[in-house]
């Protein structure tokens, strides 16, 4: 007998997903989905991304935590609308509970949904959620190596963020050992290098996502 073999049988998470896709269209919304370890600086670089977007495009936030709410109350008081999901354990975000949070955000007149997802290098990566891009930061003090033990966030992302590079004469990080690495695993990834503390680097990764906000 032959065995049929069903193609376009999506999971749970990919039918989702593309709910909030379909949301995200008709609002006209796109959505960045950021992820890194603990303590990256992915709130950092939200709070300098909506600074520099300000005027511009109206935004709002997803935070994912296992727990707690510091991340939404830091966004909250500059004035952008935030909402905190809890996993209550789980290490990264789904595309359902995404959705939850896209129904509560009032989409329209949104340009632009950061999601911080939960601090993790790891599964973060293997959860569609809808988004229009991938962004991930890895920060100096990690080290350059981590592309070579955590392969699958760095050939999934679209964007690379190094972060903390005011660090830099503090550790052995190597850039072009970093940059070498990454664009083996991943050509088409697109890095900017930053200091979320100082602001260095800031202003070309705000041109260029104001570009591609506009133009999608
Ligand atoms: N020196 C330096 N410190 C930074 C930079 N960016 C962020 N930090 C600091 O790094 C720490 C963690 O930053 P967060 O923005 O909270 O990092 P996060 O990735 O959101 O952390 P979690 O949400 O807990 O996973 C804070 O003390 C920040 O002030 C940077 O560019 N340089
Ligand atoms: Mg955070
Ligand atoms: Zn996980």
């Amino acid at each position: 007998m032959e065995i049929e073999v069903l193609e376009g049988v999506f999971d749970a998470n990919e039918i989702i997903a593309r709910e909030n896709r379909a949301l995200l269209d008709e609002n006209g919304t796109f959505m960045v989905n950021l992820m890194a370890s603990p303590g990256a600086g992915k709130t950092s670089f939200i709070m300098r991304t909506l600074e520099g977007v300000k005027g511009s495009l109206k935004s709002a936030v997803i935070e994912g935590d296992i727990a707690g709410k510091v991340d939404s109350e830091k966004i909250a008081a500059t004035g952008v609308a935030a909402i905190q999901i809890n996993t209550g354990g789980s290490c990264h975000l789904e595309a359902k509970q995404v959705n939850h949070a896209l129904i509560r955000l009032d989409l329209e007149g949104v340009d632009l949904v950061i999601v911080e997802n939960v601090g993790n290098l790891v599964c973060p990566a293997e959860f569609k959620l809808g988004e229009d891009l991938k962004v991930m930061i890895l920060s100096v003090a990690e080290g350059h190596d981590k592309p070579l033990k955590y392969p699958l966030m760095f050939s999934e992302s679209d964007v690379l963020i190094v972060n903390k590079i005011d660090l830099i004469p503090h550790t052995d990080f190597d850039m072009e050992a970093l940059e070498d690495t990454v664009l083996k695993m991943n050509s088409r990834i697109v890095i900017f290098k930053m200091s979320c503390r100082t602001g260095e680097g800031v202003d070309a990764w705000i041109s260029w996502l104001s570009k591609r906000v506009k133009s999608a």
